[in-house]
């Protein structure tokens, strides 16, 4: 890695219940990122947290209407973030992103598809985040920000950065996938999405997954990595509002993503859901950090 690595922070929890993943970010910067970044010999910038709105308790502890809870909120933290992320980029900078729950790809990948034609995208997940307002159980945005990228669901979800249709279906990529609502396994089906659910990881194992997906992904000019620490087992990453029991092991992630790191088509990356408040001893947001040395870091030999 050549490039300075940019960090930015996304401290945003309005994409589902549980706060305290708001603070996920601090939570990996305590876990040493920077210092641990650095140790590899990479050129490291902190940009900080970008600017939230503020969290209103009562209105975010109530029952709100309209399936699709703290919409205006999610809505503005994606558009600040969008713009940190194509700045980030236009400075010749490699972008990552440390959230905050998982509405912020909305922010992330709209920044970032402004400097690709044909950008690919690696979700690697327990969940299909493809939800649209009707067949979301929860109302939660967390659970759509992937079919809001593709182009479906509320107008000012999919317009953010103001253009929409970010993501083709045939360039993504699901990886990790043991929780998928039905409205979402049937549009997985009708529109052909490459998914490799945990008994494809356990199956054909994840090296081979990894090949296939970069092999899958061969036409497109940058990819983009978007990683739900719940997609690892939670005995690894205890610390996420949703975790799903049966997930990627840590030394499976460790190859996944020093496949990824050594192909050098990665262009840029997020790292999502953390949650200090509800994790043991800050395990989740180290597990993070040593996730992202692996991806960052050198060959073994
Ligand atoms: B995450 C869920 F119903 N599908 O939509 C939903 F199971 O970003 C979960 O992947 C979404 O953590 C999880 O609420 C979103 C649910
Ligand atoms: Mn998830
Ligand atoms: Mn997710
Ligand atoms: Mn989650």
């Amino acid at each position: 890695m050549n490039k300075t690595i940019e960090i930015i922070g996304a401290p945003s929890a309005f994409g589902q219940r549980k706060l305290g993943v708001n603070l996920g970010p601090d939570a990996i910067r305590y876990a040493d990122l920077v210092a641990r970044l650095e140790n590899l010999g990479l050129e490291v910038n902190d940009k900080g947290n970008v600017k939230s709105p503020a969290i209103d308790m009562q209105k975010y502890r109530s029952e709100q209407d309209g399936g699709l809870r703290n919409l205006p909120e999610v809505v503005e933290f994606c558009e600040t973030l969008c713009n940190e992320v194509d700045q980030t980029i236009t400075a010749g900078k490699y972008p990552l992103v440390i959230g905050g729950d998982h509405s912020i790809a909305m922010g992330t990948i709209s920044g970032v598809k402004k400097h690709y034609d044909n950008l690919g995208v690696i979700w690697y997940d327990a969940h299909g985040d493809l939800n649209i307002a009707d067949s979301s159980p929860s109302g939660n945005i967390h659970g759509m920000p992937l079919r809001a990228l593709i182009g479906d669901g509320h107008p000012d979800l999919i317009n953010i950065g103001g253009y929409k249709n970010k993501v083709k279906t045939e360039n993504i990529v699901l990886i990790g996938m043991r929780d998928l609502d039905e409205g979402e396994k049937a549009y997985i089906k009708e529109v052909g999405i490459k998914t490799y659910t945990m008994s494809d990881i356990d199956r054909i194992g994840m090296g081979q997954v990894i090949e296939e997906t970069l092999e899958y992904l061969k036409e497109t000019d940058g990819i983009h990595l978007s990683l739900d620490v719940d997609a690892l087992d939670p005995v690894e990453t205890p610390g996420t509002g949703t975790t799903v029991p049966g997930g990627i092991s840590y030394r499976e992630s460790h190859l996944a993503l020093e496949m990824l790191h050594d192909s050098e088509r990665v262009t840029s990356m997020e790292i999502v859901e953390v949650n200090p408040l509800i994790d043991i001893n800050n395990k989740t947001a180290n597990q993070a950090v040593e996730l992202l040395v692996t991806f960052f870091g050198d060959k073994l030999l």
